[in-house]
C-alpha cells in the first residue's frame, strides 16, 4: 500500500467520488468537544445504477470501533439502534443525518479537529471497499436553528 495522503487541503476532497454506480458526497464528522470518545459521520451517497447496493461495514484508523447507526424518536427522545446495513436504492440518494443513518465512531483514538481529515474505507455488499477521506467540520446546525430564508444574491 505505498500510498501517501497530502496532508494539506487537497482539491479532490470537494468533489464527489465514484465507486461503480455509486456517487459519494459531502463526506464529514462534527468536531468531538464535548463527547470525545464518540463522533458521528456524515455523507450523501447516491446510486446511479440500476440494482440496489448495501454499505455493510466501515472501518477507519481513527477509533476503535466504527459502526453504522439509524436513529429514530421514541416517545420523544431521539435514540440510535445498530444497523445492519443501509439500502441505496437504484435512482436513490441516501442522505446520512443524526436523525437518520449515520455512521458512529466510537472511542476516538484521537481528537477530531476542524479542519483536518482522516481515512475511512467504505465496504459495500456490491460495490466493494472505498477508500474516502472524511472533512472534520463544523456543524452547521441545520436542525437545531430555524433559519429564516432570505433571498440572496448567493
Ligand atoms: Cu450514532
Amino acid at each position: 500500500m505505498g500510498l501517501s495522503f497530502p496532508s494539506l487541503t487537497s482539491p479532490s476532497l470537494a468533489k464527489s467520488l465514484k465507486a461503480g454506480d455509486l456517487t459519494i458526497d459531502n463526506i464529514w464528522s462534527r468536531p468531538s468537544p464535548g463527547q470525545p470518545n464518540n463522533a458521528a459521520v456524515f455523507m450523501t451517497i447516491a446510486n446511479n445504477g440500476e440494482k440496489w447496493d448495501r454499505l455493510v461495514a466501515v472501518e477507519t484508523p481513527m477509533a476503535e470501533n466504527a459502526v453504522l447507526h439509524k436513529s429514530a424518536i421514541m416517545s420523544g427522545l431521539l435514540k440510535m439502534y445498530l444497523t445492519k446495513g443501509m439500502y441505496i436504492d437504484p435512482g436513490k440518494t441516501l442522505a446520512m443525518r443524526p436523525d437518520k443513518f449515520h455512521i458512529m465512531l466510537v472511542n476516538l483514538k484521537a481528537s477530531m479537529i476542524i479542519g483536518e481529515t482522516f481515512p475511512m474505507t467504505l465496504v459495500f455488499e456490491k460495490a466493494g471497499r472505498v477508500q474516502v477521506r472524511v472533512m472534520v467540520k463544523k456543524d452547521t446546525g441545520s436542525k437545531s436553528k430555524t433559519k429564516d430564508r432570505e433571498k440572496e444574491g448567493k
